[in-house]
């Protein structure tokens, strides 16, 4: 089938990161044919520059206004159109679509939640004046949703590989050997230096890798640069591609990461992490983030619990630190759970099975 996916990129990676996703999977494992519209090249690009070549061949990335006038060629008219988060799609490509001999399907691919409530709304119709026929589709971990992203499938432990991407190899060098690695990659509002200087008191060596930005916003606390112990080495990322970012996750003790497409990839890095999920004014976050929670602990000792919870919601790692191994533990548990429980395929599959 032919795919177009809209991708609108309002603030973050987010969206591109999705959008880039949902697209390989299609593409690679699924064999369909996939245009994605996009109003940021240059950030989509980059999130898409690691990826093997023969698949950025395969996928057409195009900007958003280049819609405009494909869609009235019949011949280019798509089986699916993905609304990738709801964007709206340009009227001048829905006006083609109206002519069109045979109507797509559209899909509103919505943000991904725990949520018990999403099982009632994934798969609905959202019927509109133009009649073109529209379904909302839910990203989720229950087997009633619409599923994970799961591709690239990560390989386990040892299968990963050792080779370092080239664009970080400079800083994987300045690594020690035996040191723990933590990557951080998080919303401006995290008590980030606070959180390194409790972590620097326990002496033990830590590399910590901040992903591109970050070091500027841990100096920008107070207006003074921050000064560490020499146990704890900060080094600066550049912008790395998905892929090499998907690697940086699984060679990291821990991982603090934030919207949606990292904090699934930490998931299937295996490790231990806290979700800074994107807070909301409404604070819906903190109920997004109880509803993980309580799926991602269900079988978790009631210390691990607590010890989960109050990292998450930024204790200091003195109060949850010595969890830190059966943490581990549960994070590869975790893993194979999720794997089971998506063995369908996850998100990709789950769309085009409810399309065909
Ligand atoms: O960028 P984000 O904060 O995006 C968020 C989420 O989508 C959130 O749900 C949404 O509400 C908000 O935007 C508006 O975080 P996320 O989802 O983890 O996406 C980051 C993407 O960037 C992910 O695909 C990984 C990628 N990435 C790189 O490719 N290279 C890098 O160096 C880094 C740090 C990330």
């Amino acid at each position: 089938m032919r795919w177009d996916i809209f991708c609108q990129i309002v603030d973050n990676y987010g969206d591109a990161g999705i959008c880039w996703r949902l697209a390989r999977s299609l593409s690679s494992i699924h064999g369909q044919e996939v245009r994605i519209f996009c109003d940021d090249l240059p950030t989509l690009n980059l999130l898409a520059s690691g990826s093997d070549e023969a698949l950025t061949h395969q996928i057409d990335i195009q900007p958003w206004e280049a819609s405009h006038s494909n869609a009235r060629h019949t011949v280019q008219t798509p089986d699916v159109v993905i609304e990738a988060f709801g964007c709206h799609l340009p009227e001048r490509y829905l006006a083609g679509l109206f002519i069109a001999p045979a109507k797509p399907i559209i899909i509103n691919l919505e943000y991904l939640s725990a949520e018990p409530w999403i099982a009632e709304f994934h798969r609905k119709a959202s019927p509109q004046s133009h009649g073109i026929p529209k379904y909302f589709f839910f990203p989720g971990f229950q087997d009633d949703v619409g599923g994970l992203l799961l591709d690239p499938i990560p390989t386990e432990g040892e299968q990963v590989s050792h080779l370092t991407p080239i664009r970080l190899k400079s800083i994987w060098l300045k690594l020690r050997p035996g040191a723990k690695r933590i990557s951080i990659f998080c919303y401006p509002g995290a008590p980030l230096r606070k959180w390194l200087e409790d972590l620097a008191t326990h002496g033990e060596n830590i590399d910590v890798l901040l992903t591109s930005g970050h070091a500027e916003l841990l100096n920008h606390y107070g207006g003074k640069a921050i000064a560490l112990p020499e146990n704890i080495q900060l080094l600066s990322m550049p912008f790395v591609s998905q892929d090499e970012y998907d690697w940086v996750l699984s060679q990291c003790d821990f991982n603090i990461v934030r919207g949606e497409d990292s904090f699934i990839r930490a998931q299937l890095a295996g490790k231990p992490f806290i979700w800074h999920i994107y807070p909301q004014e409404d604070r819906a976050h903190e109920v997004k983030l109880a509803a993980f929670l309580d799926l991602y602990l269900e079988n978790a000792s009631q210390e691990l619990r607590l010890a989960a919870i109050a990292a998450m919601t930024w204790a200091m790692p003195s109060e949850w630190l010595k969890s830190l191994d059966a943490w581990s533990a549960h994070s590869k548990a975790w893993r194979t759970h999720l794997l089971e429980k998506q063995g369908d395929g996850g998100l990709a599959a789950r769309l085009v099975r409810f399309i065909a």
